[in-house]
């Protein structure tokens, strides 16, 4: 079926002359200028939305393909994603790249230039908001019906800058100049409440009427998510918080009020104003709440909208809806869901429950109990009157599931209550989660299993088969093709054809030309030739790459003590026969992080000490890379020689920078930890340095009496990098990173540095044999197929969701 035939419009242009009438079309009709008078902006938006009419064909093909069959469909819930620059991407997924350079040619510009103005729309922190665009991004490729949901924040994650040599944070204004991706919807506007108070329904006890205090609008805008490979387009949708028309008070603008007649407008926009810049740490604000009900209202309206497009009895809910709930920001869909079926539709109580629970997922991604949401009572009580209500309804009755499964345990009841009552009473989001849904994963398999024996033991004791482990995966398509052109092609040549970027374990491969002298030679060259682009240093020396969020657990601060080491080992022996390394750090801390913070100042210290050192910097450098995001990551990552993913075991959930960097022929050095461990176990331990405690090590240290006093008096080494810090050695920083590391050192750094260091010293000596250090490199990629989030994709969609991929037909 070619639906721009079937209404009468002509097809997209697939030669370079085509493309260039629809530049110009574009230009003229969409951009109302000229080729005369247009800017380079002009030129970015006519490129972009040249290339998004490819998709946007695609996608009415997609969504007409979707209604006809009726499926089971998957939303994904999540508070961030970090989507990464979309007009490269578009080029690649839309195959227009090569006709869309050499058009633009010939108006005087080359494509990157023009992708230059391309601003990725930062809409996450961290980890938890890339995997969510990975796995949407393998949704569309594996033809699965999906709908990401999201908030369309205005300021997306702070920029984040060098100033004193400590973090500074800058406002992100990702969409200021507009942002041509993305499609507005406000036919499908939202109305959302909070506030307010709740009347008893007379006749029924579980109904109830919320008569809200505030009401606010929610405007959807999409942005297309092509598949690789397939005609799919799925869409993620993001809301944007309005006032209602009612919030501007036109009598107070005209007695001079201008900042009163709007302030009701004001506050309602605050809700989408801005993303949290807050990673793993649990944060207390209403604002917080808000944005998450926001979110969820807006979208459990929307995915209700749908379902009743072509379905009419509730029981078929669950059979046409599976709704995946990213970590627990989402979870109050599970009472808002409630809410709607009882209040609003008028089931009752058990149906209502039975569909509910048999519609959500949850996917946990912490292990970090402070990163566990919970929220005071009396917050929800002002804010969702009525969600308070129904949470303690589902948690009375839960209770008593459990108390008849459990009798006369009321330690494991009030463990497992959504309220908690100490110190004051809460709001247990996880546990909501964990009651709400049909399956609960965590992110990889130590995680998975550190769940289920620890953080939420006593639901896998109540429900065995609903945990599940689903470890997660990277797009091949963003972290190689694009990010790494030339292993890309490499890869391409070597395997014969590009199949691999839809089926990531035909790497493998690879081994069997890890034995040839020639496609060594030219997979070190593409390295070296990675390396140059990216600038940081010397492209012969070892590029040892630190990149993720900035937090204690993840140990940034053990990276710091090997250079102090290395420092003082090559002043004491400026003629030895060092191994000249670059140490790249990039990240960001929370800005309340002071921890955190006070790490980047004292790298940044150390970094600057080095520098000025004439006898140290030949062998050693400290670079830190400003605004680390995705774009960054994507020019690091393809030039790394060693990955350093060092967290303390059992802390990290699972880590995805780990996978890209194995998958682009970085070594790993690293602990037991999240899926380093399943990395390790795939490309063999041969090729990875591992050191340090495992997960069990590190708890039964921790219940023994750690006392980090004893490693610094019995480690001369550690000694004296740790006094150098006190004596004012890195301009007289870092005194309080010191004190924290002797003090409590939570993440026992110091009972790691010794198996740390020498592990280093290792790397090092396969460092200097070239050969058999480019061997593990081959080695590295040609065994992370695994980690595609396509393998991801398909493991959530038979186990967890059990959907079917529905293809779209081509375009003849
Ligand atoms: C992060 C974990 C990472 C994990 C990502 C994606 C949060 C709350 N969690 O280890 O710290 O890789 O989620 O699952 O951001």
């Amino acid at each position: 079926m070619d639906l721009r035939q079937g209404i009468g419009l002509r097809k997209l242009g697939r030669t370079v002359d085509e493309f260039q009438q629809d530049l110009l079309s574009n230009l003229y009709f969409r951009r109302g200028t000229t080729v005369e008078s247009a800017s380079m902006r002009d030129a970015y938006e006519t490129l972009s939305l040249t290339v998004r009419d490819h998709l946007a064909e695609r996608r009415a093909r997609t969504a007409a393909a979707h209604y006809a069959s009726n499926p089971r469909w998957v939303y994904y819930l999540s508070a961030e994603y970090l989507l990464g620059a979309q007009l490269e991407q578009n080029l690649l997924y839309s195959g227009t790249g090569e006709i869309a350079a050499q058009a633009v040619k010939s108006f005087g510009l080359t494509l990157e230039e023009i992708e230059e103005l391309d601003v990725e729309p930062g809409l996450g922190n961290g980890g938890l908001g890339r995997l969510a665009a990975c796995l949407v991004d393998a949704m569309a490729t594996r033809d699965i019906p999906a709908v990401g949901y999201g908030i369309r924040y205005d300021f997306g994650i702070f920029k984040q800058s060098l100033a004193a040599g400590g973090q500074a944070e800058g406002p992100d204004d990702w969409a200021f100049q507009g942002n041509p991706w993305e499609f507005p919807a406000p036919d499908d506007r939202q109305t959302v409440g909070f506030y307010g108070h709740t009347e008893p329904v007379p006749g029924s006890s579980t109904r109830k009427v919320w008569v809200p205090g505030e009401i606010v609008l929610g405007e959807p805008s999409h942005m297309l998510v092509p598949g690789y490979g397939t005609d799919t387009v799925n869409i993620v949708r993001l809301w944007r918080a309005r006032g209602s028309e009612a919030s501007f008070d036109l009598s107070r603008f005209s007695a001079g009020q201008y900042a009163e007649a709007v302030q009701e407008a004001v506050r309602a926009e605050n809700i989408s104003k801005v993303l949290y810049p807050d990673d793993s740490t649990e944060l207390g604000r209403e604002l917080r709440l808000k944005q998450q009900y926001f979110l969820v209202s807006c979208s459990l309206r929307d995915i209700i909208r749908r379902f009743r497009l072509r379905n009419e009895s509730w029981d078929d809910f669950p059979e046409k809806t599976v709704i995946q709930l990213n970590d627990t920001h989402p979870t109050i869909a599970i009472p808002e869901l409630m809410r709607l079926l009882v209040d609003e539709y008028e089931l009752d109580w058990d149906r209502a429950w039975s569909i509910t629970r048999r519609t959500f997922a949850y996917t946990c991604h912490t292990l970090l109990p402070e990163a566990l949401e919970t929220w005071p009572v009396h917050v929800f009580e002002r804010l969702l009157p009525r969600h308070l209500e129904i949470i303690y309804l589902i948690n009375m009755l839960f209770l008593r599931e459990v108390e008849e499964r459990f009798p006369g345990d009321p330690g494991r009841v009030s463990r497992m209550s959504i309220i908690g009552e100490h110190p004051e009473r809460r709001v247990r989001m996880a546990n909501l989660a964990v009651v709400g849904t049909e399956a609960v994963n965590g992110v990889a398999e130590l995680h998975s299993k550190l769940l289920r024996e620890t953080v939420l033991n006593d639901f896998a004791d109540l429900w065995p088969a609903k945990f599940q482990n689903v470890t997660n995966g990277i797009s091949p398509r963003r972290f190689v093709k694009l990010a790494n052109p030339r292993l890309s092609d490499l890869i391409t040549e070597g395997l014969g054809d590009d199949g691999w970027l839809m089926d990531l374990e035909r790497l493998a491969e690879l081994g069997s030309l890890a034995g040839d002298a020639s496609f060594l030679e030219r997979w070190r060259a593409i390295k070296r030739a990675n390396k140059v682009d990216l600038a940081a240093g010397d492209p012969d020396s070892l590029t040892d790459v630190m990149i993720k969020r900035f937090h204690e657990y993840k140990r940034q601060q053990l990276k710091l003590l090997h250079i102090i080491t290395l420092y003082h080992r090559i002043r004491a022996n400026p003629a030895g026969d060092w191994v000249p390394r670059t140490v790249l750090f990039a990240g960001k801390a929370a800005p309340a992080y002071h921890a955190a913070k006070n790490i980047i100042r004292l790298i940044n210290a150390v970094g600057a000490t080095i520098a000025a050192d004439p006898v140290v910097s030949p062998y050693l450098k400290v670079v830190f890379a400003e605004n680390y995001n995705v774009s960054l990551a994507e020019r690091i990552v393809p030039a790394a020689d060693l990955s350093e993913q060092i967290s303390l075991a059992g802390k990290e959930a699972s880590g995805t920078g780990n996978m890209k960097l194995a998958l682009n022929g970085a070594l790993t050095i690293g602990t037991l930890d999240g899926a380093n461990i399943e990395i390790r176990a795939r490309v063999g331990a041969e090729n990875f340095f591992l050191f340090g405690l495992d997960a069990f090590e590190a708890a039964e240290l921790q219940i023994a009496g750690y006392r980090p006093w004893e490693h610094y008096e019995r480690d001369p080494e550690l000694r004296e990098a740790l006094d150098a810090i006190n004596a004012g050695l890195f301009g007289g920083v870092g005194h309080d990173v010191v004190d924290s590391l002797l003090g409590r050192d939570e993440y026992l750094t110091l009972a790691d540095y010794r198996a740390y260091v020498d592990c280093q010293d290792e790397v090092e000596r396969a460092w200097r044999d070239q050969d058999r250090w480019t061997r593990m490199s081959v080695m590295n990629t040609a065994n992370s197929g695994f980690f595609s989030a396509d393998r991801t994709v398909a493991d959530y969609a038979a186990r967890i969701w059990r959907v079917a991929p529905v293809p779209v037909a081509k375009d003849r």
